[in-house]
């Protein structure tokens, strides 16, 4: 990432940034005084860089941005901002604004004073999600308008534009993007960094309109219908969403990257269409549609995920042009599923309207899979050194493989491979406690839930003092490794870092859960496998819930550490005492392990020098290379 560009103050230079970037840029420029997230793929770029920005910007132009617990906590941090007249951004993944729902639905009600934005960075194809749900639809059912763009340029544009939007309105605005568009990079102009002093105000109270008891949410409800209504008008007058007129019969109705996509396939067709982009997708700009569908007599609909648009406009065509012909998903002619390509898009329109494709994606992907096979496999596995391996290991060892794992997501989510096989469900953030709350009632296997210390704030204390009062039996072990490795090395609590690099005050994971009144809480070193395994057996045979912390930093961020000290990194060897029973490599697994026919020796290059594969070496056949070297010699 170069900052260096985002923070640039050179109206007009045009620089080539990442989309998420690009998004960070457009909330600076549009005067962003306050932003709150919980991070989470592909939203992380626009959370890291506003909160290093935050920081190189100080004293020039001052905004706050914190890392919050969880995304309903982000969200009300920013609500409260908004409340107080300055404009705020809420971050996260489309699966958290399921976190953050309850909040977003009344804050419609109470609606925004200075601009507020929501950003659901959402995932087609779930590249890095545990679904792929479209959050076009919370705007729909929270009465809350969605803009979304469709190219990097556009989401610069549109998230500075984004708070004037929301003041004009009062409402919080959802501001969808999508992975592609995130994680593609683009030129964009750069505009001003505002030099507004930052000063605090006097906060104006107003129960009628803060306080939502059932009078005034009622009251509040048709004021939110009016605003809508406003919204609606402004849809149908915004340049965001246009026609652009074609010389045939046949009409495209598209948004986000279906657009670019579409304009692409139509090049490829040769197909002179009618073409209609819809930026605002709630409320949708109906009256723009029913004059474009009047134009024409074959609508083909181009949207990624669920049939949004279509269902729409089969309702608005109901009135307008009832013998419209319709294509999109519900003919078939489009998946339901997974992200768009070119390809998806020029066979859907070229079979909505009975002819042929035109370019042989087969043989381009063909010729893709022919490269791909001369690359080496990466499938995705935990690190050399990464201490969640050694937990599970050791997990393992105690359990005898008995226990019913539980777990939820992280980096330690890849504990379900062989061999480790120590992750069997996984729902969603916090779920591994949750679900393990309820299989203690119905299962007699032991229970052994893992979680990461960043997901154990999020959404697991609920859950954990839930297990405590109803005297739920199971272990959970928090592995927590420092840091929000998963997304990006972010801080939490448990760190004691702060978002822009300020300290903040460190909360111990154990302290949390002796606090709720947890009576088994061990802390462990997972690389010390013994202690670790000795320490899960003690608090498997414990009655009531166990807590136990297994404490060792991210190899990574253990790696980064060494090399700014110069400390070079002590690998380990396998020596001529191997007796090739391969137990390092089918009970134990690590990427620095390679086995060369049934020869099993560790690459330099990859070995982090934890050590963990000497203890799990039942014949000592595994040494520091320092000490192999001094015995040779
Ligand atoms: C509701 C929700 N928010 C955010 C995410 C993205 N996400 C997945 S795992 C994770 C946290 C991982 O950190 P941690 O629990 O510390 O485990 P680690 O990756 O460090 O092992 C995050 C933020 C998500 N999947 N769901």
């Amino acid at each position: 990432m170069v900052l260096r560009d985002v923070v640039k103050d050179n109206p007009g230079e045009e620089v080539f940034l990442l989309g998420n970037e690009a998004i960070a840029r457009g909330f600076i420029e549009g005067r962003l005084r306050f932003g709150a997230a919980y991070p989470g793929t592909p939203s992380s770029e626009i959370t890291d860089t506003l909160a290093r920005a935050c920081a190189e910007l100080r004293g020039r132009y001052d905004f706050f941005f914190e890392y919050s617990v969880n995304e309903k906590v982000a969200f009300e941090a920013a609500a409260g901002a908004s409340m107080a007249g300055k404009r705020a951004v809420a971050i996260m993944k489309h699966v958290g604004v399921n976190v953050a729902a309850d909040a977003l639905f009344s804050f419609a009600y109470i609606g925004a004073k200075g601009g507020f934005v929501l950003v659901s960075a959402d995932d087609p194809s779930a590249h890095s999600s545990q679904n792929e749900q479209d959050n076009r639809w919370y705007g729909k059912s929270a009465y809350v308008p969605v803009i979304e763009p469709s190219t990097i340029q556009e989401a610069h544009e549109l998230s500075r534009e984004s708070f004037e939007i929301s003041e004009m309105l009062g409402l919080p605005v959802i501001f969808r993007t999508v992975t592609r568009l995130s994680h593609a990079s683009g030129i964009i102009k750069l505009g001003e960094i505002p030099d507004e002093p930052f000063t605090k105000v006097s906060f104006e109270k107003d129960p009628s309109e803060f306080v939502l008891i059932p009078a005034h949410a009622r009251t509040g409800k048709i004021k939110l219908l009016e605003k809508m209504e406003k919204a609606r008008e402004f849809a149908n007058k915004s340049d965001y969403n246009r026609i652009m007129e074609g010389d045939s019969d046949v009409g495209i109705l598209t948004g986000g990257l279906g657009y670019v996509y579409a304009l692409e396939a139509l090049k490829y067709l040769d197909l002179d269409a009618w073409v209609m982009k819809v930026t605002t997708m709630n409320p949708l700009p109906d009256e723009k549609i029913s004059d474009f569908i009047s134009q024409i007599d074959r609508l083909v609909v181009v949207e990624e995920l669920d049939p949004y648009l279509e269902l729409h406009v089969k309702a608005i065509a109901k009135d307008v042009n009832p013998d419209l012909e319709i294509h999109g998903k519900f003919t078939g002619d489009f998946p339901m599923e997974y992200e768009y390509t070119v390809d998806v898009v020029e066979k859907g329109i070229a079979s909505s309207l009975g002819m042929a494709p035109k370019v042989d994606f087969e043989e381009i992907r063909n010729r893709a899979n022919e490269a791909k096979k001369i690359l080496p496999p990466r499938p995705p596995i935990l690190c050399p050194g990464c201490p969640h391996t050694a937990s599970f290991y050791a997990i393992k060892q105690a359990t005898g493989d008995s226990a019913l794992y539980p777990s939820d997501i992280g980096c330690y989510t890849l504990g379900v491979n062989p061999p480790l096989s120590t992750v069997d469900i996984t729902l969603c953030m916090g779920g591994g406690v949750g679900t393990a709350n309820g299989l203690s009632y119905v299962v007699k296997d032991d229970i052994v839930v893992t979680v990461g210390d960043s997901t154990f704030f999020h959404a697991c204390i609920p859950s954990l003092i839930d297990a405590v009062y109803n005297n739920n039996k199971f272990v959970l072990v928090v592995l927590d490794n420092r840091t929000t490795a998963m997304t990006g090395h972010q801080p939490h609590p448990g760190t004691g870092e702060r978002a822009c690099g300020e300290i903040g005050k460190f909360i111990p994971i154990e302290d949390v859960a002796r606090s709720i009144g947890v009576d088994f809480v061990e802390v462990v070193n997972p690389y010390n496998l013994r202690k670790m395994t000795e320490v899960m057996e003690r608090a498997l045979a414990h009655d009531r819930v166990a807590v136990v912390v297994a404490r060792r930093a991210c190899a990574i961020l253990w790696n980064r550490e060494r090399k700014q000290k110069g400390i070079k990194i002590k690998p380990f060897t396998v020596t001529e005492d191997c007796t090739r029973c391969l137990r390092c490599v089918t009970s134990f697994t690590c990427p620095a392990l390679v086995l060369v026919g049934d020869q099993v020796t560790i690459d330099e290059t990859l070995c982090a020098g934890c050590g963990v594969c000497f203890q799990v070496c039942p014949y000592g056949a595994i040494v520091s290379k320092d000490v192999a070297e001094k015995e040779v010699s």
